[in-house]
């Protein structure tokens, strides 16, 4: 199919996520959580949707932003890294755009950095000038070395990228980072960071004009219900009617609390929705400004 050309009209919506790697769990995981689950097939490519007319296509990270070009799946759980590698790639070709990111989904994090033998000093972007850089990610790199004004010769590599250098390959590396620990251990610095990344759900430029549609919608409702709960939890607590204003500046990420009166006129209890961590440094801070009797709840499902 050609990239401009509208989708077949299909009543069943395909998702593509890794088969294994880093992001497949967490997928799974965040898909089933939505009230997916599937059939799994023999060849565990494919995934048959069960509870809803949502498959699963289980293939590499790198041909998901393929797939999604080809219209051959809805929407795909990818590492920013590699959806925007594509998106620079079609940029460079003249191409247009057929897809987008839709949701950051908040794990798989990482960064795509610059890393250098420890021995540089290191003085700016400028250092690169007339250096040859290893990368998986040419697009990216190009595009970023173009916005410093260095020119720099890239050296793609599909793997092992960090071990350039000493095989005199590349004089620098252009790498994804996580803990940093690899880079490390081939006595390599992290100097500056080309982007930020995390598992996205990438879907069509295009809204769907068929059956998926309504079903797209559904999903999309259910996730972000799901992402925005994952650090939430309902605080529940006493107070004195005098400390409640204060004890409020103390949860500038709760939703408006429910406050009830449970003893004369002076002692409310209260609940609200929290969405940032519940830590016990907060707690001790609640108490000390008069909370008591508090208490922290798993929230397990959420519709607004
Ligand atoms: O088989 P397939 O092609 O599907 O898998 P893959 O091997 O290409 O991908 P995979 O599973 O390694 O990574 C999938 C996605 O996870 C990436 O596209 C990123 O979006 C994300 N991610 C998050 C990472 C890392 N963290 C990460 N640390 N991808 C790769 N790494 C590498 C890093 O480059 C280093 O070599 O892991 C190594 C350890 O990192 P440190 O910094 O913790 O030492
Ligand atoms: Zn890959």
């Amino acid at each position: 199919m050609s990239p401009t050309a509208a989708p077949a009209a299909r009543d069943r919506l395909r998702i593509a996520i890794q088969k294994s790697g880093r992001l497949s769990e967490p997928a799974r995981a965040l898909l089933a959580s939505c009230g997916l689950s599937w059939r799994e097939s023999r060849d565990k490519l494919f995934c048959y949707g069960e509870t809803l007319p949502v498959d699963l296509l289980l293939v590499r990270d790198d041909d998901i932003p393929g797939l999604l070009a080809d219209g051959v799946c809805d929407y795909g759980i990818v590492g920013r890294n590699v959806l925007e590698e594509q998106a620079a790639e079609r940029a460079g070709g003249g191409k247009p755009q057929v897809s987008k990111e839709v949701r950051a989904l908040g794990f798989g994090g990482c960064r795509l950095d610059i890393a250098v033998p420890d021995a540089w000093e290191w003085q700016g972007a400028a250092s690169l000038q007339g250096k040859r850089i290893a990368t998986s990610y040419p697009g990216l790199l190009a595009k970023w070395l173009a916005e410093q004004q260095v020119e720099a010769s890239v050296v793609m590599l599909s793997g092992s990228v960090e071990i350039a250098p000493r095989l005199g390959q590349a004089d620098v590396v252009c790498d994804l980072v996580s803990s940093g620990a690899t880079l490390a251990a081939n006595q390599l610095k992290p100097v500056e960071t080309i982007m930020r990344s995390e598992a996205v759900l990438a879907g069509p430029v295009q809204a769907f004009t068929d059956a998926r549609g309504e079903l797209a919608h559904m999903l999309l409702r259910r996730l972000d219900g799901v992402l925005r709960l994952r650090d939430s939890r309902l605080l529940m607590f006493q107070a004195q009617r005098a400390e409640v204003p204060a004890l409020l500046k103390l949860l500038p990420d709760a939703e408006t609390p429910t406050m009830l009166q449970v003893d004369g006129a002076d002692t409310l209890a209260l609940q609200a929705l929290c969405h940032g961590a519940m830590t016990w440094q907060r707690l001790e801070d609640l108490k000390r400004a008069g909370a008591r009797g508090l208490m922290v709840l798993p929230v397990e499902r959420m519709l607004a």
